[in-house]
């Protein structure tokens, strides 16, 4: 312990797990593979992953950032984003002449083929996400006839099924655990019969970031998550810390914008990140910290994580050669990327 701290009791409840999970460690890797593999430019439908820093970083290295498949020119290679697409954007990319990569999360794609099955089997499914959240739009447009969107307990009461005894809940991966409970029990009592989903659709990292920081929320009166505002997972841990007892919690991309006021009274400060965040950031926010008296961390553990994914498969194939034979095999008159 330092003298600083010593005299001040100032500290740092560091969460562990924090930061990247093996979902997007895979999808920033897969950037980086096909930039080294195939050369620059590498388009990427939606930002691989909701995170300011890493988008700027892979921008540098000649990745082209785009919301829609028309914006890549024929012939190229285009990397669908960890928070999965519809199908329909598979076809928009055939149809474009475009190599593919798909980088979705694994466990992502795990909750596509949940919709999947269950639309087969006739059930009317109900997902709970965000309204408008990327990876909603990927999984809804698996079975757009069977699924309902719903955002929350406050929107149980508009929810209509076509039998309720034939009724399956799913959920987007990075929701709140506490508050996705909420909404499946005004479910069940609204639907006695409803079904639950075959395992978790809230991943194992978005469950253990949560569990760290409501750890940390009873004693820390100040929490500072790192991630970017369009985060998910991010923005739910701000939420969970509050729940947990925290009197204040901020989303910061990076160190330099924390308020030194936030500061004030505070002996304990929780640090957190989200699934999107590179420990970089981590790193300079305990930096910014440590130079104004709160450099003593201790780590608080909730869960030991040891999962990876390995690459997306596409990366084993040729897709230069893939984009030039789409483009030949319409008559050429696309950009070639060769
Ligand atoms: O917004 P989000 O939490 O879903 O995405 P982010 O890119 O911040 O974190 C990774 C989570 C993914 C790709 C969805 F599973
Ligand atoms: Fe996959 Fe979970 Fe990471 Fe999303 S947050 S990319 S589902 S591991």
């Amino acid at each position: 312990m330092g003298r600083m701290t010593a005299s001040s009791g100032r500290r740092v409840l560091l969460a562990a797990p924090r930061g990247y999970c093996a979902g997007v460690d895979r999808a920033v890797i897969a950037v980086e593979k096909a930039l080294e593999q195939y050369g620059a430019p590498i388009y990427v439908r939606h930002e691989i992953v909701h995170n300011k820093y890493v988008v700027q970083t892979l921008e540098k290295k000649g990745a082209i950032f785009v919301e829609r498949t028309e914006e890549v020119p024929p012939g190229s290679i285009v990397m669908f984003s960890a928070h999965g697409v519809a199908p329909v954007v598979h076809e928009e990319a055939r149809q474009g002449r475009l190599a593919t990569i798909d980088a979705t999360c694994p466990l992502v794609t795990k909750v596509h083929k949940e919709a999947v099955r269950y639309a087969k089997e006739d059930y009317d499914i109900l997902l709970i996400g965000h309204e408008g959240h990327e990876e909603v739009i990927g999984t809804s447009g698996e079975a757009p006839d069977h699924i309902q969107l719903v955002d929350g307990p406050e929107d149980v009461a508009k929810v209509e099924v076509r039998d309720p005894s034939k009724v399956v809940w799913l959920s987007q991966t990075t929701l709140s655990v506490d508050e996705t409970m909420e909404t499946v029990d005004a479910l069940k009592t609204k639907f006695p019969g409803l079904v639950s989903p075959p395992s978790d659709d809230i991943c194992y990292a978005t469950q253990n970031r949560q569990l760290a920081v409501k750890q940390m929320g009873a004693d820390a009166e100040l929490v500072i998550v790192v991630g970017s505002r369009n985060s998910s997972n991010s923005k739910r841990l701000v939420e969970v810390a509050k729940l947990a007892g925290a009197r204040e919690a901020h989303l910061v991309d990076f160190a330099d914008e924390i308020d030194e006021a936030w500061l004030e009274g505070v002996t304990t400060v929780g640090v957190t990140s989200g699934a999107s965040v590179p420990d970089v950031l981590v790193e300079q926010v305990l930096q910014w910290l440590a130079e104004r008296g709160y450099g003593d961390v201790e780590i608080v553990k909730a869960a030991e994580e040891s999962i990876t994914f390995s690459l997306p498969k596409e990366l084993r194939r040729d897709l230069r050669e893939e984009a030039a034979a789409l483009v030949a095999e319409r008559g050429g008159s696309g950009t070639s990327v060769a």
